[in-house]
């Protein structure tokens, strides 16, 4: 059965069986009633079919992830498998009409990237990778062959895609990258990609590798499909880069190439520059803002239930004392704020009415403000907060990574200061 048609018959049973158990709490629930966990009601502007997709990815994500997450965590395993649950569940390439993909709301992709980061940021990034950024560009730029070539199976997890765009000597300005791609001196209907990539996700265990190097030809940017079951020995490798003390439960690596030959047909035909690369950050930025929602949703309630239960002085749980309710306060707004801005930004991205620098601001405001609140929600828990089984400090770890990739905070700023007075500060 197609994912679409699935999804929307879950969505009628949501709306039975929410109807039957849920009336009078959350989603029928008065405008007067405060919800610490939705201050601002967010849960009311989704429609039946956003709500199922949360709800499926709600489940699986508390079910089948949360129980691995500690162990991945531990041992900087990344669970292989985790692509494949997600694209059985139609949570790979959400957006995409067609090739078997949900094509649903930007909305309810943003649901998706917040259930899944409310676990774990590692998990969300090699969700994004695969959706936004490998999936992403293929849809958008592919041609009809490296379509059907690839998106189907993209989407059920069956190829894992990474995307190389950072580089040892330039990871803020990618428009000075020097990964290049010549036509291969000895084979006809080949270029030759030679250069390396650092700090990719996936890489060690991608299939399909999207590239973006320089055409020396032209010196413009162009973005590549590597297949590694293609690439001769040597040409390609992806070491992975260990010991990490953040997103350990994503795998993360290197991309070196070494006169890589790649098929001309692998190119994607008709759009160069870095706007191929920024189209594609653009939908994995948007996720982000929605995602680290998630990671600090989950913080506020591991860190409102934990003071309601730890006492101190006179038997009273720390939850009374003003400095940690103003923390939780901080947090719960925060957060709140956060979904309404991506919410706000998701609508207009369907209607076709968004710029770039909207998703700057929500990428860095809710990258920030995730991470700043965990570090204070974190002294909550006291000395119990170094121990990873109060998850606390996972999600510091990670969120300072989420801050920093996909364009990092202080260069977003940037990006709005520029579209703020028209000059630009980069250089
Ligand atoms: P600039 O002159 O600003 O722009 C060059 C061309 O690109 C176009 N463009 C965009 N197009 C669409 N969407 C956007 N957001 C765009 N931003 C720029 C622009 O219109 C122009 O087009 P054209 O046709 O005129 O050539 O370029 P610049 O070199 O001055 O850029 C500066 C800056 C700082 C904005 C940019 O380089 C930047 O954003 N740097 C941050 C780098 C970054 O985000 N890297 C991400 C790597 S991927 C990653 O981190 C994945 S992590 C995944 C995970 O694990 O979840
Ligand atoms: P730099 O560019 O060296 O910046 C260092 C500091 O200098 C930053 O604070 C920055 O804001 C500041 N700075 C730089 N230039 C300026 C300026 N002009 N004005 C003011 N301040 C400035 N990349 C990919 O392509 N694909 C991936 O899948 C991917 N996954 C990642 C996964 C992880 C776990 C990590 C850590 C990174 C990943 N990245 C990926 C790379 C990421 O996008 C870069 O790390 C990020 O863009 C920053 O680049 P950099 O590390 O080279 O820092």
């Amino acid at each position: 059965m197609p994912i679409r048609i699935a999804l929307r018959q879950a969505s009628r049973q949501i709306t039975r069986r929410r109807l039957a158990t849920e009336l009078g709490r959350r989603y029928a629930s008065t405008p007067s009633t405060f919800q610490w966990d939705d201050p601002l009601n967010s849960q009311s502007l989704f429609t039946d079919e956003e709500l199922a997709v949360q709800e499926t990815a709600r489940s699986y994500c508390q079910e089948q992830l949360l129980p691995r997450v500690l162990d991945a965590y531990r041992n900087e395993h990344y669970h292989r498998e985790i692509l494949t649950e997600m694209g059985e569940l139609g949570l790979l390439g959400p957006t995409i009409q067609g090739y078997g993909c949900a094509g649903v709301s930007s909305i309810a992709s943003g649901l998706i990237t917040r259930e899944v980061e409310r676990v774990d940021s590692g998990y969300r990034s090699g969700m994004s990778v695969q959706s936004s950024l490998v999936m992403g560009p293929i849809d958008e730029f592919g041609t009809k062959e490296q379509k059907d070539r690839w998106l189907e199976k993209l989407g059920q997890g069956k190829l894992v895609g990474c995307f190389g765009l950072t580089e040892p000597n330039h990871g803020s300005d990618p428009g000075s990258m020097e990964t290049t791609a010549k036509p291969h001196p000895s084979k006809e209907g080949y270029y030759s990609l030679s250069g390396a990539k650092t700090w990719i996700t996936n890489s060690p265990i991608a299939d399909v590798l999207v590239v973006w190097a320089k055409l020396q030809e032209t010196g413009k940017i162009k973005g590549f499909v590597i297949e590694r079951d293609q690439c001769p020995a040597g040409t390609l490798e992806t070491p992975p880069l260990k010991n990490k003390n953040g997103l350990r439960a994503s795998i993360t690596g290197m991309i070196q190439l070494d006169e890589c030959p790649v098929p001309k047909e692998n190119m994607f035909p008709d759009v160069e520059g870095l706007r191929g690369p920024f189209a594609c950050l653009n939908s994995a930025r948007y996720g982000i803002a929605w995602g680290v929602m998630g990671a600090l949703e989950d913080a506020i309630a591991r860190t409102r239930t934990y003071a309601l239960e730890r006492r101190q002085f006179k038997n009273n749980p720390i939850a009374k004392y003003q400095l940690v309710q103003k923390k939780l306060a901080d947090a719960c707004t925060d957060a709140a704020y956060g979904i309404q801005a991506a919410y706000q930004v998701g609508r207009l991205k369907d209607e076709g009415k968004i710029a770039p620098e909207m998703i700057s601001m929500i990428k860095r405001q809710n990258c920030d403000r995730a991470l700043i609140n965990c570090r204070h929600l974190q002294e909550v828990f006291g000395g119990n907060a170094v121990s990873d089984e109060y998850h606390i400090g996972r999600h510091v770890a990670n969120l300072f990574v989420t801050q920093t990739y996909e364009g990092q905070s202080d260069i977003h700023a940037l990006i709005l200061g520029r579209a703020i007075t028209g000059l630009q500060a980069f250089v």
